[in-house]
C-alpha cells in the first residue's frame, strides 16, 4: 500500500533528486486536507451501517434483484451484498485517509470482476449502489471531502467495470 507522500518520495528517489516544487505543491496540498480527511473519516465510520443502508434503499431495494431469481435474493446473498457495499465503503475511506489508490487495487479490485462473474454478482447494479454511496456520503461530510471520497468510489467502479 502507498500513500500520498510515499508516492511523492518514491518518484523522487527513482529520479534520485531531492522532492521539486510540484512533489512539495503535492505534499502541501496533502497536508492542508489533513484535517479534512480525518475529519469524513471520522463521521463516515461512525455511520457506516446507516450509509450503507440508505445507499441501497437508493439503488437496489425492490428491484428485481432483491426478488426470486434475482441475485441479492435469499438472506444469504443480501446479506453477502451489504456485506460487500461495507467493504466498498470501508477501503475507500482508508485511500481517502491514504491520499491514494494503490490499497483499493491490492486488497479489494484484485480477482474482484472474476469473482463477480463466476457468481453471476451483477457488475451494473453494484456500481450503481456504489454511485448511491457515493451520494450518500457526499450529503454526510459535505462537499470537499465528499468528493475526495468520490474519487475512491469511481475507482472502485471503474474497477470492476
Ligand atoms: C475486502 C475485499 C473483498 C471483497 C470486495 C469481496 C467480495 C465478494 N463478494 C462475494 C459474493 C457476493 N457479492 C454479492 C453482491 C451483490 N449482489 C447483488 O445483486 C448486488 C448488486 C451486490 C451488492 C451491491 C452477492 C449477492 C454475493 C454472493 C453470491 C453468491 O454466493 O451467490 C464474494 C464471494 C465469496 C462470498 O460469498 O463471500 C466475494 C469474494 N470479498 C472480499 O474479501
Amino acid at each position: 500500500m502507498q500513500d500520498a507522500i510515499t508516492a511523492v518520495i518514491n518518484s523522487s528517489d527513482v529520479q534520485g533528486k531531492y522532492l521539486d516544487t510540484s512533489a512539495l505543491e503535492k505534499l502541501k496540498g496533502y497536508f492542508s486536507t489533513g484535517e479534512l480527511r480525518v475529519r469524513a473519516a471520522t463521521s463516515i465510520s461512525a455511520n457506516a451501517s446507516a450509509i450503507v443502508k440508505e445507499a441501497v434503499a437508493k439503488s437496489l431495494l425492490y428491484s428485481d434483484i432483491t426478488r426470486p431469481g434475482g441475485n441479492m435474493y435469499t438472506t444469504r446473498r443480501y446479506a453477502a451484498c451489504i456485506r460487500d457495499l461495507d467493504y466498498y465503503l470501508r477501503y475507500s475511506t482508508y485511500a481517502m485517509l491514504a491520499g491514494d489508490p494503490s490499497i483499493l487495487d491490492e486488497r479489494v479490485l484484485n480477482g474482484l470482476k472474476e469473482t463477480y462473474n463466476s457468481l453471476g454478482v451483477p457488475v451494473g447494479a453494484t456500481v450503481q449502489a456504489i454511485q448511491a454511496m457515493k451520494e450518500v456520503t457526499a450529503s454526510l461530510v459535505g462537499p470537499d471531502a465528499g468528493k475526495e471520497m468520490g474519487v475512491y468510489f469511481d475507482y472502485i467502479s471503474s474497477g470492476l467495470s
